[in-house]
C-alpha cells in the first residue's frame, strides 16, 4: 500500500486531555529525543518530522470546557482529535505512513478516523490492557481515553460535539490483543457486538504466534486489507513498560509485544501506526528510560526491524 521510497510521517501529539494524569503529553518528546527519527532512517525509511503538533491554539481558544455528562474535557478532546484526523489523513493521502506518538489513547479517535478517510477498508489491530470501548452510558471515569473505540463505531448516545467523527469502524474490523482490565459494561459491549478479542488468557493458552495468526485471520483473512496498528504501551507488562498511567499486571512480555509488531509488518499491509500512553513523569528515571526505549523498539519492529 505504501509507495517507494517508503516514507513515514511522525505525528507527535503531546496531549493528555483524555485522562487525568499530567506527563503523558511529554511521551512523544522523549521518544523523539531518544532518536526514533534516525532509528527509522537506519531501517531504510524516509522520515518526515516537522516538530510536534501544537495544541495550545485549541486549548487557548477554549475558555472553558465543562463536562458533558461525566465526559471530561469533551470539547478539547474533540478538537484535538479532529486536528489529528486531518494530519493523519493528509499524510496517508500523500502515500506516507503516519506514525502517531501520544499522548493518551483518546488520540486514536483522530488517528483511526484519518486512516479510514483514506483507506475505508482498513482494519484495526488494537493492542492494549484495556478495551477503550466505554460509551457515554457505560463510562465510570468520564476519561475519554477509555472510550475512543465506541466513538469510532458510533456506539452509545451521540455527543453533538463529536459529530465530525464518522462511525466508520465496523465491529468486525477490529481485533484486540492483550486485554486484562475490561469494565463490566465493556464486556457486555464486546459480547453483544461479537467483537473479537484475545485477552492475556488466550495469549497464555495459545501462545503469541497463534494468537496473532488468529487475530489477523479474523480481520484480514486474505491479508489484503490495510492495517492500522494502535499500540498502547500499557499492553506490555508493567515490569517491561512501567511509565504509563494505567498499568495492569499480567501483561505482554517484551518479546510478545515485539512479535505482534513484527508479524503485522510482515503482512505488508500496515498503513498507520500509533504508540500511545508513554508517560515519562511516572516512575523513576531508570523506568522512564526503559519505557521510552521499549516504545522506540516497538516502533522499529512495526516498521521492519528484524532480529536477523
Ligand atoms: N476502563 C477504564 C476507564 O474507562 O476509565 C480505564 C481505561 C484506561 C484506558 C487506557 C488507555 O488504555
Ligand atoms: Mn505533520
Ligand atoms: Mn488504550
Ligand atoms: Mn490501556
Amino acid at each position: 500500500f505504501i509507495p517507494e521510497p517508503k516514507t513515514a510521517a511522525i505525528v507527535g501529539c503531546p496531549f493528555s486531555g483524555g485522562q487525568p494524569k499530567a506527563g503523558v503529553d511529554r511521551g512523544p518528546i522523549h521518544i523523539i529525543e531518544a532518536g526514533i527519527v534516525t532509528q527509522l532512517e537506519e531501517l531504510g525509511w524516509q522520515v518526515k518530522f516537522d516538530g510536534h503538533h501544537q495544541f495550545e491554539e485549541i486549548s487557548d481558544s477554549l475558555k472553558e470546557d465543562p463536562p458533558i455528562g461525566i465526559l471530561k474535557n469533551p470539547r478539547l478532546v474533540s478538537r484535538v482529535t479532529e486536528a489529528v484526523a486531518n494530519a493523519v489523513g493528509g499524510h496517508a493521502h500523500r502515500g506516507e505512513l503516519p506514525v502517531t506518538i501520544g499522548g493518551d489513547h483518546s488520540l486514536a479517535i483522530g488517528t483511526i478516523s484519518g486512516t479510514l478517510s483514506q483507506y475505508p477498508d482498513a482494519c484495526v489491530v488494537w493492542v492494549d490492557a484495556h478495551a477503550d470501548i466505554n460509551t457515554v452510558e457505560t463510562t465510570d471515569s468520564g476519561n475519554i481515553h477509555g472510550m475512543p473505540v465506541s466513538f469510532l463505531m458510533g456506539l452509545g448516545s451521540k455527543v453533538p460535539e463529536y459529530s465530525w467523527v464518522k462511525p466508520a469502524l465496523k465491529t468486525d474490523s477490529i481485533v484486540y490483543i492483550g486485554l486484562r482490565d475490561v469494565d463490566a459494561g465493556e464486556k457486555k459491549i464486546l459480547r453483544e457486538n461479537n467483537i473479537k478479542a484475545f485477552s492475556m488468557h488466550e495469549v497464555d493458552k495459545y501462545g503469541i504466534g497463534k494468537v496473532v495468526e488468529m487475530a489477523l485471520d479474523h480481520v484480514n483473512p486474505n491479508r489484503d486489507r490495510p492495517i492500522h496498528l494502535s499500540f498502547d504501551v500499557d499492553a506490555l507488562d508493567p515490569t517491561v513498560a512501567p511509565s504509563t498511567g494505567t498499568p495492569v499486571r499480567g501483561g505482554l512480555t517484551f518479546r510478545e509485544g515485539h512479535f505482534i509488531c513484527e508479524a503485522v509488518y510482515e503482512t505488508g499491509c500496515l498503513v498507520a501506526l500509533d504508540l500511545m500512553e508513554v508517560n515519562p513523569s511516572l516512575a523513576d528515571q531508570v523506568s522512564v528510560e526503559q519505557t521510552v526505549a521499549v516504545g522506540c523498539s516497538l516502533l522499529r519492529s512495526a516498521l521492519g526491524e528484524t532480529l536477523l
